[in-house]
């Protein structure tokens, strides 16, 4: 078997090539979520040709028009920020997608290319997008570019499955045990622009009204609030290489993105990935 060189700190973390994962970790997802491995970073899952199309197109400065995620430009919709009536966000998902095929055109389709990532490291099990109650798809994926000092804030991905009004269906469908994140890095800053890892993790966390704690980010470990001691914990940063898919277990690990430093944007395509309830199926959605 190929060795795999596995991160020996805070977390484990296990690097290796997109064209010997399946031998490697053929059962990746569920390494992630039964604890043995914390994350997978998957190198060269698509080629500098085919990135360097895709960025050349994304030239947009400033968030979309009614944007919900702030200064942030980020393509495709959320379901964390989807009311329960995902019927908009079915229809931004079908918009989303569109866009996505002719972005990724000149090279290998991402949802095609993701879903076959994925499904070399499910174990055998098919791998889905979730569907609304009248047959919609949810989207694959959102894009997400930071500019220069912009960042993404502290959390764990379970707050969303106790405070988004959007997750009320998708919860009945997945286990909730373990809700990773994934994303493919399509642009990487001269600097910052981290995958920030905290020492602390979700069971460890208080969330006294995890509905409006969750939205607000007001959880706390040991009666203390998160943000103000969260810096006191163990870190470890990841600046995975353009190419690279990480995928992790972020319901549990508190995490964040830095701020992005220098004039390279960092631009990620990502979303999320859990087992559906029996395990007979993996999702991903963002
Ligand atoms: O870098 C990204 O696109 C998202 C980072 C993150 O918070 C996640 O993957 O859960
Ligand atoms: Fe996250």
């Amino acid at each position: 078997m190929i060795q795999s060189p596995v991160v020996k700190s805070l977390y484990n973390f296990a690097t290796v090539n997109a064209e010997e994962v399946a031998q490697v970790y053929p059962n990746g997802i569920q390494d992630i979520c039964d604890r043995q491995i914390d994350g997978l970073i998957i190198e060269n899952i698509l080629n500098p040709t085919e990135i360097g199309k895709v960025v050349s197109q994304l030239n947009r400065k400033g968030p979309l028009e009614g944007s919900p995620f702030g200064d942030i430009l980020i393509y495709g919709p959320a379901l964390y920020v989807s009311s329960e009536d995902t019927g908009k966000y079915c229809q931004e998902a079908v918009e989303f997608r569109h866009f996505c095929r002719q972005l990724f055109s000149g090279g290998r389709d991402f949802e095609r290319r993701m879903s076959e990532v994925l499904s070399t490291l499910s174990g055998g099990r098919v791998v889905e997008l979730p569907k609304a109650a009248d047959g919609s798809e949810y989207t694959p994926a959102s894009i997400r570019v930071l500019e220069t000092d912009q960042f993404m804030g502290w959390h764990f991905e379970n707050q969303f499955l106790h405070c988004t009004p959007g997750y009320r269906e998708l919860i009945n469908k997945i286990e909730l045990s373990d809700h990773l994140a994934y994303f493919v890095v399509l642009s990487d800053p001269e600097a910052g622009g981290e995958l920030v890892l905290y020492d602390i993790q979700w069971h460890e966390t208080e969330w006294t009204d995890r509905e409006n704690g969750g939205r607000g980010c007001n959880g706390t470990i040991n009666g203390r609030p998160l943000a103000e001691v969260m810096e006191e914990y163990s870190q470890m940063t990841i600046s995975p290489k353009p190419g690279s898919l990480v995928i992790f277990d972020g319901g549990r690990i508190l995490h964040r993105v830095s701020a992005v430093k220098g004039k390279r944007r960092r631009i990620t395509i990502g979303g999320f990935v859990a087992f559906s309830r029996q395990r007979e199926k993996v999702f991903y959605w963002s």
